[in-house]
């Protein structure tokens, strides 16, 4: 069983995403589950096969803790880590070869607190990878672009699993703008001259200096574009993730 987590910013695409790729594996053969990870979910695109909602309840804590939104999804996170044992168990039980976990809206929750490296790691003890999403809309901006770097390298940081980068609704760029994003994650200098080009002064200066001090990391990492809604570039992303999972073997033989 593989296990990979769809992590990005607020609305960047990860629910559809769980919802197209599981569509995708299932049209080739591989024997596929779903968790949603998301407490605070209202509606989710796809049919969750364990949901964390069934353990959790947002509103609730809201009204029974006097909290607001944001604090009652901070102690459903906690919450949550305390059940893991049980979720762990339903999802196991699935017997599924791979499993597309969908995790919340406010990354910080997942990527932050305590709980979610937690839960990660407490989560059966099967291979693990990270899917993470750079939504194609807001990257366009260099500046954004390479916050989203950091928050990436954070997210490494706090979980050290493999990690996928995706370049989320890339139907909604021409292709030259895609082709330009991808280009600065496969060329430091095309991104160092973007830099300069579209910004200046202090957020020229700070985003020249991020950029380097991710790469003194060592972080390389291509983006592979996808669509959610044309399925563009599954097939890259799913041999990306075979590649790391599986030695290149599909998960389901
Ligand atoms: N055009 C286009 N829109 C997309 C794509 N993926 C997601 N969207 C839209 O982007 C919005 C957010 O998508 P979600 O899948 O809910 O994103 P999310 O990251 O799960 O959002 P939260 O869980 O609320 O953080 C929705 O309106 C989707 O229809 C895509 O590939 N192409
Ligand atoms: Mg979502």
């Amino acid at each position: 069983m593989f296990i990979v987590f769809i992590i990005g910013t607020a609305g960047s695409g990860k629910s559809l995403l769980t919802a197209a790729f599981n569509e995708w594996l299932k049209i080739s053969k591989q024997d596929v589950a779903l968790v949603n990870l998301d407490p605070g979910a209202l509606k989710i695109p796809y049919s969750p096969d364990v949901d964390v909602r069934n353990y959790v309840n947002v509103g609730s804590l809201m009204e029974e803790y006097g909290l607001g939104p944001n604090g009652a999804l901070v102690m459903a996170a906690d919450l949550i880590a305390d059940e893991i044992e049980q979720i762990s168990k339903e999802i196991e039980e699935l017997k599924s070869d791979i499993v597309l976990v969908d995790t919340s809206g406010q990354m910080e929750l997942f990527a932050f607190r305590a709980s979610g490296p937690y839960i990660a790691s407490e989560l059966t003890k099967e291979s693990k990878a990270i899917v993470y999403l750079f939504d194609s809309v807001f990257s366009v901006n260099p500046l954004n672009y390479v916050s989203n770097l950091f928050l990436s390298a954070a997210i490494y940081n706090r979980f050290l699993l493999p990690q996928v980068y995706l370049l989320s609704k890339c139907d909604l760029l021409p292709k030259h703008e895609t082709e330009r994003i991808v280009q600065w994650s496969a060329d430091p200098n095309a991104l160092e001259n973007a830099v300069d080009q579209k910004l200046e002064g202090t957020k020229r200066l700070l985003s020249r200096n991020m950029m380097k001090a991710i790469y003194q990391l060592g972080l390389r990492f291509l983006l592979i574009p996808v669509s959610a809604k044309t399925n563009e570039g599954m097939t890259n992303f799913n041999m990306t993730l075979e590649r790391i999972l599986a030695e290149g073997e599909k998960y389901t033989t």
